[in-house]
């Protein structure tokens, strides 16, 4: 069926265009002569992966032959998006598919419109993994990635009558073209039983005889590389019945409930958790864990025993990266199997364990660190619970030694949490077994060394690290922007910066252009239109493009406070209503979008979306504002919403109260993409003022140490005037639902403001008339927005990656020849 030139796929236009056409006939079994936009992604879909599979053998087989030490990313979640457009531009194709598919009638936008997003995580760390994935391949790396394959990913949001409902996302049920199941590749994951003890050639030794026994099957997911060969594999596991039984139960009579009983098997790789806020002592979130982390481990020891005899080079054949603690389950995993099972000693075993593992956290509270509740542990995984107490044990000595008895501070750095409920703390085991702890960015590592972390810094401060985060450029400019990227490269003369970054920088001796930036607002203006036509199609609302795009998409949090913006609306709105007429025709005006989902049992979270709603309603069906003001809250804000959003905004908050925001990765999108930032100075806009200045943003808001002095001293402040009138508009039910609302008006002004939006909302308000003022002018608005976008160099994962590579794992390029 393929053509092939020097054994590879043929990637020109007639080929491909044959090549669609086969699969739409044989693969998607439509006819040939008739089939519509959906048919005709599927057989695209299938005549890109063929392409990738391609590349993905040889990658392999490269590694393989060369033996570098290996990169395994471990993440519980990935935020991969739709995976056609990344591929051919990776692939470096993308031209000869429009081609291909024009001359077949079809548009390569609309098609690439037909797919879903792949939603395996709920936010941040979760589209940080899918980038570092892209930088990975990229640059070369050999890494795999490891995960899980959930049934269904991050809920569907839905709005009613302003009130999110959760609805399941079925992604799987019209295929998936981009992965390759493995039903080869397959092992048996353990759980329950007991631990007997037996002497082995006059040893002692720990035996698990488990109670229940459940498969993992690999579903392989191609990541190609742009600008070469490499294709790295993302490999997930889902989980099936294991067949080891079969003989057993089906003998006992009860057939049909033996199966059905079985099937059961399959919840524990069914539902992402879609709460970002961490740690419930869920038994199926730790069955979920578990599971990952003992196929990938048993995957990676296989691999390495194909090809070495012993377990010396072990730790310089692999590094194994964690994504925050929830896969640090691999720590006593690879020391149960390389002790219980393959006969090393414990010191060796626990040698090993320190080598190999890094780990990475997101979190600033203490409150988002995962425990996991011993009894909960002890009946689950009985072994690693003996394991970790061995490891605390060992630890809890060493600091005995090194402080004495200093109770206060063993317990407080004890892996075992004393209470009521006793508690196993991932992150303190992390740890303890961990080379190296990196922060998401630099004042991160300054709270973790300070708070969080203040213990085991004073013991070894070597361990810990930061690598600023960064995103992928060729997702959040070359895919979802393709018109300022064009114009990038035309103005760079070249479009190397895809792979080298740094070199936007180049555009900022044109900032100033006028050419440029008459070019530069032409292509923002288009996408703008784009994103109107998209608010239309999602909520029925015209909206002008020649207002300010003013936009916050992110998870719904009490201390990313989407109420400080919501609050900030209702009194422009206040302030609008009462102008005269003069006055009114000097107001800049605004679209506020709003996207984001709450945690289904965040309620603090869904009230923040239905007042959104209710103020949303009030002014933008007032006569008296027309396009002067609007508020838009995008449902369902996904990886392929954030697509067409970001290029088509003007300004794009990201007010965390500071010293809360790990990072945050949003800003750095929009900054590529030339929007400006109205920002705190917290997380990663602390070093995005250092790579483009303070005078080409907008920042307003306590710093760190403020909000850290004023919650030491417990002081309260009188709620500013422009605060208490805006909250009394929303306590007395203006926007109706009074009762719904006050625990969202009590937060500020009874429970202590927590999150501090008295203190800020004043220098909030003044931001935004500067925003305002900036934006009367063009010129200048331009200016910084190129800026931005040639600033944003830092902001890649290329860069992270780079220094992870060097500084953490100790992996080098290995390059599969074209
Ligand atoms: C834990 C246990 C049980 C169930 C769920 C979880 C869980 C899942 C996801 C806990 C946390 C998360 C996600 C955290 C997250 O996204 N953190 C963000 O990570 C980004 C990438 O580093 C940062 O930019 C953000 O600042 C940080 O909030």
């Amino acid at each position: 069926v393929f053509e092939m030139m020097d054994g590879f796929l043929k990637n020109d236009p007639v080929s491909l265009q044959k090549d669609i056409l086969d699969h739409v006939e044989f693969t998607v079994a439509r006819s040939r002569f008739s089939f519509d936009d959906f048919e005709a992604y599927q057989g695209m879909a299938h005549s890109v992966r063929d392409r990738l599979i391609e590349r993905w053998h040889d990658t392999q087989q490269f590694f393989k032959k060369k033996d570098p030490k290996r990169l395994y990313y471990l993440s519980l979640e990935f935020l991969m998006g739709r995976s056609l457009s990344n591929s051919v531009i990776n692939l470096g194709v993308r031209d000869q598919y429009m081609d291909a598919l024009n001359q077949l009638g079809f548009s390569f936008e609309i098609l690439a419109e037909q797919e879903g997003d792949a939603a395996l995580g709920n936010g941040g760390l979760a589209r940080l993994s899918a980038c570092q994935m892209d930088s990975l391949a990229t640059m070369d790396f050999p890494a795999w990635g490891y995960g899980l394959r959930y049934q269904f990913g991050l809920f569907r949001q839905v709005i009613l009558d302003g009130f999110q409902h959760e609805q399941p996302d079925y992604w799987l049920n019209f295929g998936n073209p981009w992965e390759i199941e493995r039903v080869d590749v397959s092992y048996a994951v353990k759980f329950y039983g007991t631990v007997e003890e037996k002497s082995l050639n006059g040893m002692n030794c720990k035996v698990w005889i488990p109670g229940e026994t459940v498969e993992a099957v690999a579903y392989d997911n191609p990541i190609p590389g742009y600008g070469t060969r490499n294709t790295i594999n993302l490999r997930l596991w889902a989980a099936k019945p294991s067949g080891q039984y079969d003989m057993e139960s089906f003998g006992t009579g009860d057939y049909i409930n033996a199966v059905i009983d079985r099937q059961k098997a399959e919840t524990i790789s069914s539902v992402l958790y879609p709460d970002d806020r961490s740690y419930q002592g869920k038994e199926l979130r730790l069955k979920q864990q578990y599971f990952f982390v003992s196929a990938s481990v048993q995957d990676i020891i296989r691999r390495f025993k194909d090809s070495h005899s012993s377990f010396d080079e072990f730790h310089e054949k692999i590094a194994l990266q964690l994504t925050d603690t929830h896969p640090s389950l691999a720590i006593p995993e690879v020391i149960r199997v390389l002790v219980d099972e393959e006969q090393l000693s414990w010191k060796e075993a626990c040698d090993i364990a320190c080598k190999i593992f890094s780990f990475t956290t997101h979190t600033v509270v203490p409150e988002g660190l995962e425990k996991i509740p011993v009894d909960l542990l002890g009946s689950l995984l009985p072994r690693h619970l003996q394991i970790i107490y061995d490891i605390n044990f060992s630890f809890m000595e060493e600091l005995k030694q090194r402080f004495g008895l200093d109770y206060n501070r063993l317990s407080r750095m004890s892996i075992v949490e004393e209470g009521a409920v006793k508690n196993i703390l991932m992150a303190n085991l992390s740890m303890v077994v961990c080379h190296t702890v990196n922060g998401v960015s630099r004042v991160h590592l300054d709270t973790l060394k300070s708070k969080v972390f203040k213990d085991f810094y004073e013991l070894w401060p070597q361990k810990f690290h930061h690598k600023t985060n960064g995103v992928t450029q060729r997702r959040w400019l070359v895919v979802s922007n393709p018109g300022l990227c064009g114009l990038i490269s035309k103005w760079l003369g070249t479009d190397s910066w895809i792979r080298e970054v740094d070199l936007l920088l180049g555009l900022r001796e044109h900032a100033e252009n006028e050419e440029l930036q008459h070019e530069w607002r032409m292509v923002r203006r288009v996408n703008k239109i784009r994103l109107v036509e998209f608010i239309e199609t999602m909520t029925g609302m015209k909206v002008s493009p020649d207002a300010m795009f003013d936009v916050q998409i992110k998870r719904i949090h009490e201390y990313k406070r989407q109420l400080l913006n919501i609050l900030g609306i209702i009194h422009r709105y206040d302030c609008i209503k009462n102008m005269k007429d003069s006055e009114r025709r000097r107001v800049v005006p605004r679209v506020c979008i709003i996207g984001g989902k709450a945690a289904p049992g965040y309620e603090m979270a869904k009230k923040i979306i239905k007042l959104c709603h209710s103020v949303g309603e009030m002014i933008n069906n007032d006569p008296d504002i027309g396009d002067l003001l609007k508020l838009i809250f995008i449902p369902d804000y996904n990886v392929s919403v954030a697509e067409i959003v970001i290029p088509g905004s003007d300004l794009s908050q990201h007010i965390s109260t500071a010293g809360h925001e790990a990072s945050g990765t949003g800003s750095m999108k929009f900054l590529m993409n030339g929007c400006l930032l109205l920002a705190t100075a917290d997380g990663s806009t602390l070093e995005i003022i250092e790579e483009i200045g303070e005078e080409n943003m907008f920042i307003c808001g306590a710093k760190i140490h403020e909000v850290n002095m004023m919650r030491e001293k417990g002081e309260t402040i009188k709620m500013p005037l422009e605060l208490a009138r805006v909250v009394r508009m929303v306590r007395v039910g203006y926007f109706g639902h009074e009762e719904y609302f006050k625990p969202l008006c009590d937060s500020i002004e009874s429970s202590g403001d927590f999150y501090l939006l008295g203190h800020d909302f004043p220098s909030y308000l003044e931001a935004q008339a500067a925003a305002d003022m900036a934006f009367v002018n063009q010129k200048k608005w331009t200016k910084m927005s190129i800026l931005n976008t040639a600033g944003s160099g830092k902001f890649s994962s290329d860069r992270t990656i780079g220094e992870y590579a060097e500084q953490t794992w100790g992996v080098e390029p290995c390059r599969c020849p074209f």
